[in-house]
């Protein structure tokens, strides 16, 4: 009898067994694979958007400034987008809130002037070409905390002026022309402080020439009042030779004038006639003259109580600044 050939082992059922597990196997992956790319998929056309805003530390919803392929930056800029789903009022992003511009909106800013939507007179420094080159000239403010700012005026070419330790509070301002007749034109730059309750007891002003070295800061023919570079003073003397009437002498030059005082500001202003007074230079202007460019220079006199002022006229001569002609003016007059 011919004995079976028992089937070789390899030759079982069970390598067959292997090959369906293998299978099995394979269809498994195959459906998690299936299953991950639906779920992407899912989430690309209706899932939940990335957050695409931040909320301020105040909890205001600030804008944003996106670059094409960066990362979104937070900013205090409201901002302007042609994003064509914005039509209409409707956007994936976080709602926005417009800040209203505000007067005193530059007060704690960092950055450029011509930038800052948020104070009413950012404009005026848009555009603006003071050294006359032909380029575009900015002024970039920085905060430094403790009521304190810088400004930074940037002519485009890689020329640059700094005012250091200026007041967080005082509205800047910027003119130029040329004062000394040498080509280049003087920048002089002036601080105003619009909002104290008296705008004529303060200013701050500056005034640059360009020289080889780049911008240096000429001296005014007035008193520096200490403790503070940037406000020029003029000191007065005052006597009261009747009720009503005061009669100031400027120390420097001798000019006199007398100033009526209404009834009810005299017992404001009676006592000024005790100590010299440091009357501030509150307000300057370049003035294109018949006979070349001049600073005028307003001192208000006896603080907000009165409405009266001396004038100074001060030119550039052989490379000194000089005062050429002083006069007292009513407010009404100007
Ligand atoms: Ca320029
Ligand atoms: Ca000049």
């Amino acid at each position: 009898m011919k004995e079976e050939k028992s089937a070789p082992a390899e030759e079982r059922p069970r390598p067959k067994s292997k090959s369906l597990i293998c299978w099995l196997g394979i269809l498994v992956a195959a459906c998690i694979l299936a299953e991950i790319l639906l779920m992407k998929a899912c989430v690309r056309d209706g899932g939940e958007p990335e957050p695409s805003g931040q909320k301020a530390a105040d909890g205001k919803i600030i804008g944003w400034q996106e670059t094409e392929g960066q990362e979104a930056e937070p900013s205090e800029t409201p901002a302007t987008s042609s994003d064509p789903t914005d039509a209409g009022g409707e956007s994936l992003r976080e709602p926005q809130e417009i800040q209203e511009p505000s007067v005193i909106g530059h007060w704690g800013y960092t950055g450029y002037l011509d930038e800052c939507v948020q104070w009413t007179d950012y404009e005026s420094f848009r555009g603006c070409d003071y050294d006359g080159d032909g380029r575009t000239d900015r002024i970039y403010r920085e905060y430094r905390g403790k009521e304190l700012c810088d400004y930074r005026v940037e002519f485009g070419n890689g020329e640059e002026l700094t005012v250091t330790d200026c007041y967080d509070t005082g509205f800047p301002k910027v003119q130029h022309c040329d004062l000394n007749g040498d080509g280049r034109q003087e920048i002089l730059f002036t601080l105003s402080y619009l909002t104290s309750t008296d705008p004529t007891a303060f200013g701050d002003t500056a005034l640059y020439e360009w020289t080889q070295e780049g911008y240096r800061e000429a001296e005014l023919p007035f008193e520096r009042q200490e403790a503070d570079g940037h406000t020029y003073c003029l000191r007065v003397d005052y006597t009261s030779p009747e009720k009503y009437r005061m009669l100031a002498t400027v120390k420097a030059t001798g000019f006199q004038t007398e100033v009526p005082i209404a009834e009810e500001a005299w017992p404001s202003v009676e006592s000024w006639e005790r100590e010299p007074a440091d009357e501030v230079l509150w307000r300057v202007s370049l003035i294109q003259g018949e006979n070349g460019a001049y600073l005028e220079c307003a001192f208000s006199l006896l603080g907000k109580w009165v409405e009266s002022e001396i004038i100074a006229d001060v030119a550039e001569r052989d490379g000194v600044y000089r005062i050429e002609d002083m006069r007292a003016v009513a407010d009404s007059e100007e």
